[in-house]
Parts: C-alpha cells; structure tokens; sequence
C-alpha cells in the first residue's frame, strides 16, 4: 500500500483570497491559474498495518510539529474518505525553492493527495482528486491538471462542487513566466491569516468580489482566443485589486519590498517600449512576469538589470499530477 506521486505548483491569473469556510477550504470567489514546468513537489506515501503512527519526512528530515498537523490532518480527511483507519509514512521533496516565492503547498497538498489516495488503491476521477487535494491547501486543487486551470468556487455547502478543471493544456499555449526572486524576502503573514483578515476587517473586499466574476470570464475569452495583450491587462489588474483589499484590512497588509515595485515600474516602461510584458504578485514581495516566448529573452536580461534583483527563474506551463511505479 505505497504510491509515489509528483506535482508541479501553479501560479494564479485570477487569484484565490479568501475564504467562506475554512475547515473545507470552500474560496469566496472562482480563480484561474497557470500549472508550471519547473517548480515541483515528490511525495511517497505508504500505509502499513504494523505503523503505530504517522511520520512525515520533509526535505530528508523530520518536519516540524507545524507541517506535521498540517499534514495529519489532512491525512485524517483522506482516512475517513477511505474508511480506514490505517497509519502512514510520508516522504515528500519540495523542489521548490523557498525563496522563488512559490507557495509550496499547492504541490505538496497536490502531490500528497494524489500518492495518499493511489496508496489506499481508491480509483478517483481527476475531479474528485481536486476536490480531496482543496482540503489540504486551496490554490493544491489547481496543480492536479497541467496547463491553464480554473478552479470553479462551487455553492454547495458541503464543498461537492468545489474543485477545478483544465480549461486548456500545457501543449495548446507557451507562454513564458519568469520568476523573480528579489534580495530579502522578510518573514511575512501567511496566506491563510491574510486573507482571513481581509475578509473579516476590509473595507475594499466586496469591491474585489464584484469584479473578479468578470475578470474570470475576460481572462477565459482571452485564453480562448490566445490574446496575450488582453490576458496580461487583466491578470495584473486583478493582482493590483488583491493587494487593494489587503491594503484596506486591519492592521493593513503590505506583502511588497522597494524591488516589488522597481519591478512593477520597469515593467510598465517595458510596455511604453513595446515589449508586451505584464505582471501578477501573489502573498509575498517576487513577482511573476508573463510575456510571450519570443520576447522571454530580452525580458529577462532586462530585469537581471535591476539593483534588487538576484535572480530569474523562466517557466512554462506544464503537466498536472504524476505517478511513479
Ligand atoms: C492563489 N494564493 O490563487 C492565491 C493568490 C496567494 C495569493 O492560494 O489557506 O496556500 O492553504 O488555502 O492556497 C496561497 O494560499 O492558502 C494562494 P490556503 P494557499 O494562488
């Protein structure tokens, strides 16, 4: 009863910020994101009738008590979906580099979702893998499929039709995003407390749940059609709007440093010069370029030009979950 199980993490077009119940992960609005190539977790799960407890290994070491009940429970989820009772070994790798300013736990929570419930030989549709994976962390049900992902927030109050589909494929559209890390990147508030926070103390967050709706549908159409210039306008627009709501929370949210914003500026001017880039800032100071392949060299060249910063990571979209024998 062991299965391996390897997921890349995402990157969010339309993004996921907050929560209207947070034992079920169920999202205040629908999102849309981008699986990809280089950023990856491997997780090995096995259950065995002579554990006496779970054990979860990160990175080759003990986790700590933190990712522990993270994780337990989680599995704890996945053990009643099973109905079993049985204890596990957990070895993941996170090929994720803390500071690429990636949320981890979209791969993990995918990854772990995926090797725990193949372990336990459930046969599962990608939909319901989704739907188990959201359980973990929500942005997880978005790295089941490769490519272009939407994850659809559901009515239901019991989280049955909250889970994600691909909307496109890895292989349909390059695009490039480039990662950029910036010189520090200073302790920050979790995702989790974030966006509660905002939900419960901003002012602007009705505002946001207005028009994400409509971003969603623009960034769909321009997905469809395969219009980088009207993807790009609006995917930093609904970046811009996120970081809006979390300004307006209280005590207010700053997640930039001064490089988050020499990037934001550089990569306006890039435009004024015709270089169709565009970016998107998650919980955290990095920020993602978007731009097409043929201009992903000058781009990058251009922001390793920037005092702050330290280094360029490219990616392209890539697979959803797979298995290892
Ligand atoms: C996203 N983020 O859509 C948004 C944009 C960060 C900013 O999903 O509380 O780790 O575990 O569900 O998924 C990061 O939050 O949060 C995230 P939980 P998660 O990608």
């Amino acid at each position: 009863m062991k299965a391996t199980a390897v997921a890349n993490t995402n990157i969010a077009l339309i993004k996921y910020w907050g929560k209207r119940d947070e034992t079920l992960f169920l999202p205040m609005n629908s999102s849309l994101s981008i699986t990809l190539d280089r950023f990856f977790t491997l997780t090995t799960v096995e259950f065995n009738e002579s554990f006496n407890k779970d054990i979860f290994f990160l990175n080759n070491i003990p986790a700590s008590e933190k990712e522990e009940n993270k994780v337990f429970n989680f599995l704890n989820k996945v053990r009643q979906f099973a109905g079993t009772s049985l204890y596990a070994r957990i070895y993941s790798e996170n090929r994720v580099p803390t500071a690429a300013g990636f949320a981890s736990s979209a791969s993990g929570f995918a990854a772990l979702a995926a090797a725990s419930t193949r372990a336990l030989d459930l046969q599962l549709s990608e939909k319901e893998l989704s739907t188990i994976a959201r359980q973990g962390s929500g942005s997880a049900c978005r790295s089941i499929y490769g490519g272009f992902v939407e994850w659809q927030m559901g009515m239901q109050i019991d989280g049955s039709d909250s889970f994600a589909k691909q909307i496109l494929s890895e292989e349909a559209w390059d695009i490039s995003v480039l990662s950029v890390l910036l010189a520090t990147e200073q302790k920050k508030v979790s995702s989790t407390e974030g966006m509660k926070r905002t939900v419960e103390t901003s002012p602007f967050y009705p505002g946001w749940l207005s028009t994400v709706e409509k971003d969603l549908i623009e960034v769909k159409e321009a997905i469809r059609y395969r219009d980088f210039e009207r993807l790009g306008i609006v995917v930093e627009s609904n970046s811009m709007k996120m970081h809006a709501t979390m300004l307006g929370a209280n005590p207010p949210i700053l997640y930039w440093q001064s490089g988050t914003i020499d990037v934001i500026h550089h990569i306006h001017k890039l435009r004024l010069s015709g270089t169709y880039a565009y970016f998107t800032i998650d919980a955290g100071p990095n920020v993602k370029v978007l731009c097409l392949p043929k201009d992903e060299k000058k781009v990058y060249e251009s922001l390793l030009s920037l005092a702050d910063v330290q280094e360029v990571i490219i990616c392209h979209p890539g697979s959803g979950i797979k298995y290892l024998e």
